[in-house]
């Protein structure tokens, strides 16, 4: 395989589903049991803020009951043994990623293990439950929400994900169903900003599957550890 500098992954839920997390439009997954309108805008929080801090709270609890999979420890080691850059961009809440080994994930939709204040807008790591009755920690205001990105908000991190996804040279696309953006386009900003190789691995095709120089098609704890040898030369 050819020798890579900067390789910059961007991963989607389907990354975390052998690990036991819902992902959000495969069968049975998190949108058929809620109405994204009502749980994941800020219009929804405000209608009925009960309702959404108990749609995350129930989702941060069951961090506590999963475990990385094959395909989180494999980018892990890529990042270990790399040499050269490895970006990872996630629209994933869950922190499946760092307990894989990763260190510094992009959280491009935010964290599970978050809370914000609207107040004082101070973050913080939260493993347990938090409702419009919790004090801040910093301010003592009752004004914290979950730290996530919803539908209409604008995503985390995006002068650094524009910087690294002009500047790599393979760009792989994991687990994602290529629906959501500005996350879906970045397949066509990498392509339209160089000759970078660009892959996707996936359960089956994406909606972007068609912009890929290479598509990969199985479960992601089986291809992103192979293809990590690949690339390593293993
Ligand atoms: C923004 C946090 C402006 C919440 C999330 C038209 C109308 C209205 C709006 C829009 C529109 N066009 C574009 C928009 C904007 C909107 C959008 O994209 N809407 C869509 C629905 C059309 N986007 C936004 O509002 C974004 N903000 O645009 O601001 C802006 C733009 C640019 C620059 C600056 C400002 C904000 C979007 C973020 C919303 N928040 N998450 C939460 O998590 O609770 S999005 C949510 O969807 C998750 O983050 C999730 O990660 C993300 C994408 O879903 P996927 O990860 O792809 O998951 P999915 O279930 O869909 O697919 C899983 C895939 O895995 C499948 O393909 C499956 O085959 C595969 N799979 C399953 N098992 C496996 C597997 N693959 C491998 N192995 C397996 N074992």
């Amino acid at each position: 395989m050819a020798k890579f500098d900067h390789i910059v992954i961007l991963t989607g839920a389907g990354v975390s589903a052998e690990s036991g997390v819902a992902t959000f439009r495969d069968a049975g997954g998190l949108w058929e049991q809620h109405r994204i309108e009502d749980v994941a805008t800020p219009e929804g929080f405000q209608r009925n803020p009960a309702l959404v801090y108990d749609f995350y709270n129930q989702r941060r609890a069951k961090l506590g009951t999963v475990e990385p999979n094959g395909a989180h420890t494999a980018l892990a080691r890529l990042q270990a043994e790399h040499n050269g850059r490895v970006t990872l961009i996630t629209q994933n809440v869950d922190n499946l990623h760092e307990r894989g080994g990763f260190s510094g994930v992009m959280h491009m939709h935010g964290e599970l293990t978050k809370a914000r204040c609207m107040a004082c807008a101070s973050v913080h790591q939260w493993m347990d439950a938090f409702d419009g009755a919790t004090p801040c920690p910093t301010c003592t205001h009752t004004a914290l929400r979950p730290h996530i990105v919803w539908f209409g908000e604008m995503p985390f991190h995006m002068d650094m994900i524009a910087d690294a996804l002009g500047d790599a040279d393979l760009f792989i696309s994991i687990g994602t169903s290529g629906n959501v953006y500005p996350a879906a386009g970045f397949v066509q900003e990498v392509r339209a900003r160089g000759a970078a190789h660009t892959v996707e691995i996936n359960l089956e095709p994406s909606a972007g599957a068609s912009l890929f120089a290479e598509c990969r098609h199985g479960p992601a704890a089986t291809l992103v550890p192979d293809f990590v040898d690949e690339i390593l030369g293993d």
